[in-house]
């Protein structure tokens, strides 16, 4: 979503889903992944009359109360969606006044730009890579992108969005995803309806889009889809990315990716020397006249960053102490590079903090090589995992010899989320403080006890033994009243931020802002000469002077249109909608009326949210995308994503079928693979893995970690596989019989689940059959022993951001001995 509207976060609130006409479920399973939340998919349907159409290689519970579904081939989402597109602009179903003001189509593209079979311009197949020079606008001696506002110029960016969508016939969609024409048809039809400005449609979307090698295209192709229908910034509208664990919105936001810092700052590569360096390529300039383009404050909030982390030892002088950030050395350490150099012997020390990665990372065999090679593993986590327990031997469902492993294991007892201050980011950005609601068994720690306690014992090392460059942390700032635990009270103030000097107001320097020593109340007031710090620039506002934010409950709702302002606090500055402001004309009047949220007064913006915007920026001159250079929604990515700046489609690395647009293709061509990894994936067609494999959760669990649970456990007390009634009967398969189930990689053993909702696809005139894969057996636990997808996947992941590719690979399946259970 970031190279499309500029933030990579679900753009509405949960809360707001209510408000729409259509939900489209398509790449997730909301009804079982995220019930609590899908009940203002429920709210929506009882009150407005809002449809719900679902697009699953499975007819899940979510699709039973659809109101339509439809099959698709797992991997193949970007035909689909580029055939939407395609579908919506031959029809003229387009709502043209928001794609000429709030989108690129108008910005001229360079004439090096282009594509054939599959690939874009400059492909360089041994690199894996594109050379995206030509991937830009034609920019003006003036140093702004041209137009063509009239869409003539075969150069802009509408015209070459509609030629690149063209070869998405229906035709086209059915051959590749299997999806029967007449359904697809359907869904394009009661999508197309939401160009209207008075018709909103609002797209749900989880893992059945991240978790494949162009996973970041199949959002895209979403992103764009919603442009065109003038969707963005409009209650009821937006791409809602459902998030996963309760808190991973707030691992992302405060930068635990390795290639970023909090607030989605990037972490510094080793090619940028020095600070001025860095800077350079983080300018930012507006690329269209009057834009706001926000990043140009990127250097406030880095240098805020760094006084957080260093107080008076970042200073003008030294650079705000950049030299005491790590620097990349490759774009990303990346789970699979990661467990890649452990298999290598690369790695000796490996701490694992509430992460079970031998049962939710791909490839099983190669993680429990890895693991075996490393001396030490430290798993910090309330409960037994069978990571801390991969040397042991549980059968065939842990068949490893224990006595060839060396690695010392240490498990460190921690306290769960449940027994913890603090806030819980969710999926719309809001962070909800909450108490603990019990008290930590045992020996149990909170984990900031046991990494604190670890990082005072070492810079206490460093302190006695010095070292080649001990500053970073004999340095770094440790203001806490208890150093040994601080508080999460402590943690979120410096996360928002406070001045360090007083602050008067640029315009008018005998107007003071912000006293030194106060909260900030935003992000507004950050300073790039080190007067003020901030651990995590978004969260400014957060806990301000008046208070802690994240702990309000106030459900006041003036308008009744689900933004609850006083409810906890949402990033940014509180607002609820991003890009709000598109959800207004070029006058700043609501595009529909009974969807008021912000209206332009004349003189200001205000109404039922924080406006994303500034708050007298004139509607005629300022466009709603505030983070990007364009300020408008970005319909062609230019260098935003490694495999090209439309989304074309692609097969997964492990393919029934050859992408029909050049047969030559494997998987995502941009895509990282490391050589050992290919050599263990299945050929495209290869008839000894002919059926397709998708994994998924189950609502009764919860990933690894219910199955101690005694409830949870006989809820859905024995792993299993769902195949359909068709392929049953093809390998002579029963209702509830054993059945084996094998890659290229690996084998389980399991429970055949036969049934009706898993149907065969035709595509590309070849009979495609799916086996369903559940996530959540392992070798611990009150479940029985089972096995999970993992033993089978491929080790490999999306193009840009390398989450793995779980959602579509091959297998074969056979009965296997056993009784038939049920
Ligand atoms: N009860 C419960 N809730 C959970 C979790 C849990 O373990 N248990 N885990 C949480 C976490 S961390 C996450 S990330 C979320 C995940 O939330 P979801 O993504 O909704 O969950 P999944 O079940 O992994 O996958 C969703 C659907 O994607 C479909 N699918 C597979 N491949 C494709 C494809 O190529 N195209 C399309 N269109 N669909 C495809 C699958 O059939 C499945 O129905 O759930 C969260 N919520
Ligand atoms: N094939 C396939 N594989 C997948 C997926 C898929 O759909 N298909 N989904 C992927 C996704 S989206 C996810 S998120 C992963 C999930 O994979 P994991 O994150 O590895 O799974 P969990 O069981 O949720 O592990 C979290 C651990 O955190 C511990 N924990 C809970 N609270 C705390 C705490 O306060 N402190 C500490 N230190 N630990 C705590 C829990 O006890 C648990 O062991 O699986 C991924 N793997
Ligand atoms: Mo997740």
């Amino acid at each position: 979503m970031a190279p499309t509207f500029g933030r990579g976060a679900m753009t509405n609130a949960w809360t707001d889903i209510k408000n729409t006409d259509l939900v489209i479920v398509m790449g997730g399973n909301a009804a079982e992944a995220h019930p609590c939340g899908f009940k203002w998919v429920t709210e929506a349907k009882a009150r407005r009359g809002a449809k719900l159409i679902v697009v699953d290689p499975r007819f899940t519970r979510t699709a039973s109360v659809s109101d339509y579904y439809a099959p698709i081939r797992p991997g193949t989402d970007i035909a689909f969606l580029m055939g939407v597109i395609r579908y919506c602009i031959a029809n003229d179903k387009v709502q043209w006044d928001y794609v000429k003001n709030y989108t690129s189509a108008a910005l001229l593209v360079r004439d090096g730009f282009g594509w054939s079979e599959g690939l874009f311009n400059g492909y360089d197949p041994d690199k894996r890579a594109y050379d995206m020079t030509e991937w830009d606008y034609q920019i003006g001696e003036d140093g702004f992108a041209l137009t063509d506002p009239s869409l003539k110029d075969p150069r802009c960016v509408w015209n070459l969005l509609k030629a690149h969508v063209e070869t998405y016939t229906p035709e086209m969609v059915e051959r590749i995803c299997g999806t029967p024409k007449d359904r697809y048809l359907k869904i394009c039809e009661m999508i197309a309806e939401c160009s209207a400005p008075n018709k909103v449609m609002t797209s749900l979307y989880a893992l059945g889009w991240t978790q494949h090698s162009k996973g970041a295209q199949n959002i895209r192709g979403m992103a764009m889809l919603q442009l065109i229908l003038g969707n963005i910034g409009m209650p009821g509208g937006g791409v809602n990315a459902l998030r996963g664990h309760s808190n991973i919105q707030g691992l992302t936001d405060i930068g635990l990716l390795s290639s970023s810092i909090p607030g989605y700052l990037n972490m510094p590569t080793d090619k940028e020397v020095d600070f001025t360096t860095f800077m350079s390529t983080k300018l930012n300039p507006a690329i269209r006249p009057g834009q706001t383009s926000y990043w140009q404050n990127y250097r406030k909030f880095m240098v805020s960053f760094q006084k957080a982390m260093w107080g008076d030892h970042a200073t003008a002088e030294n650079d705000w102490a950049y030299d005491y950030l790590p620097k990349l050395d490759v774009p990303y350490y990346d789970i699979l590079r990661f467990f890649d150099m452990m298999s290598k012997g690369q790695v000796n020390l490996y701490f694992c903090q509430g992460f079970n990665p031998l049962l939710s990372f791909p490839n099983r065999a190669k993680l429990t090589e890895a693991l075996s090679k490393l001396k030490l593993l430290v798993v910090m986590d309330p409960l037994q995992t069978e990571t801390a327990a991969f040397w042991q031997n549980h059968g065939i469902y842990n068949d490893v010899n224990s006595a060839a492993i060396q690695t010392e294991v240490l498990e460190l007892p921690t306290t769960c989320f449940g027994e913890d201050e603090g806030a819980t980011v969710n999926s719309g950005r809001w962070l909800q403080w909450h108490w603990p609601g019990a008290t930590p068994p045992g020996q149990a720690r909170a984990d900031t006890w046991i990494l604190s306690n670890i990082f005072l014992r070492v810079k206490a090392l460093y302190e006695k033994e010095g070292g080649p460059f001990p500053d970073p942390i004999l340095n770094l700032s440790w203001d806490y009243k208890d150093p040994y635990e601080p508080s999460s009270a402590e943690l979120a103030r410096e996360m928002n931020g406070r001045a360090l000097a007083d602050l008067y107001d640029p315009t008018d320097a005998s107007k003071l802002l912000v006293k030194a020593g106060a909260q900030l109340p935003n992000f507004g007031v950050m300073r790039d000469d080190g007067s003020t710090m901030s651990g995590c620039w978004i969260y400014a506002g957060s806990w301000t002077e008046d208070g802690n934010m994240m702990a309000r409950r106030d459900n006041e709702d003036p308008g009744d249109v689900g933004t609850f302002l006083k409810w906890t606090f949402a990033w940014p500055a509180n607002r609820r909608i991003l890009y709000n402001r598109a959800s207004a004309d070029l006058q700043g009047k609501a595009w529909d009326p009974t969807r008021k949220l912000i209206e332009w007064d004349g003189a200001k913006w205000s109404g039922f949210d924080v406006p994303d915007i500034a708050p007298t920026a004139d509607p005629a001159t300022v466009m709603p995308f505030i983070m990007t250079n364009e300020g408008v929604g970005k319909l062609f990515s230019r260098k935003g994503l490694k495999d090209g700046p439309f989304p074309t489609h692609m097969e997964p690395f492990e393919s029934p079928i050859a992408n029909v647009l050049n047969p030559a293709l494997r998987g995502n061509p941009a895509a990282r693979v490391f050589p050992d990894d290919l050599a263990q994936m299945a050929a495209v067609g290869d008839s000894a893995f002919p059926f397709v494999a998708t994994s998924y959760r189950l609502t009764e669990h919860f990933h690894f970690w219910t199955k101690h649970n005694k409830i949870n456990a006989a809820l859905q007390p024995e792993f299993f596989v769902e195949i359909s009634e068709q392929l049953a009967a093809e390998r002579g398969i029963k209702q509830g019989g054993r059945v084996r189930v094998w890659s290229k990689r690996g084998q389980v053993w399991a429970v055949a689940l036969v049934t009706k909702r898993i149907k065969p696809l035709i595509c590309d005139g070849k009979t495609v059959h799916v086996v369903g894969i559940p996530l959540h057996w392992g070798f611990i636990g009150a479940t029985r022993k089972g096995f999970g997808p993992n033993s089978l996947t491929p080790f490999v992941g999306d193009a840009n951001i390398d989450t793995p590719e779980f959602k579509a690979f091959l297998v074969n399946i056979e009965p296997s001995a056993g009784e038939a259970v049920s």
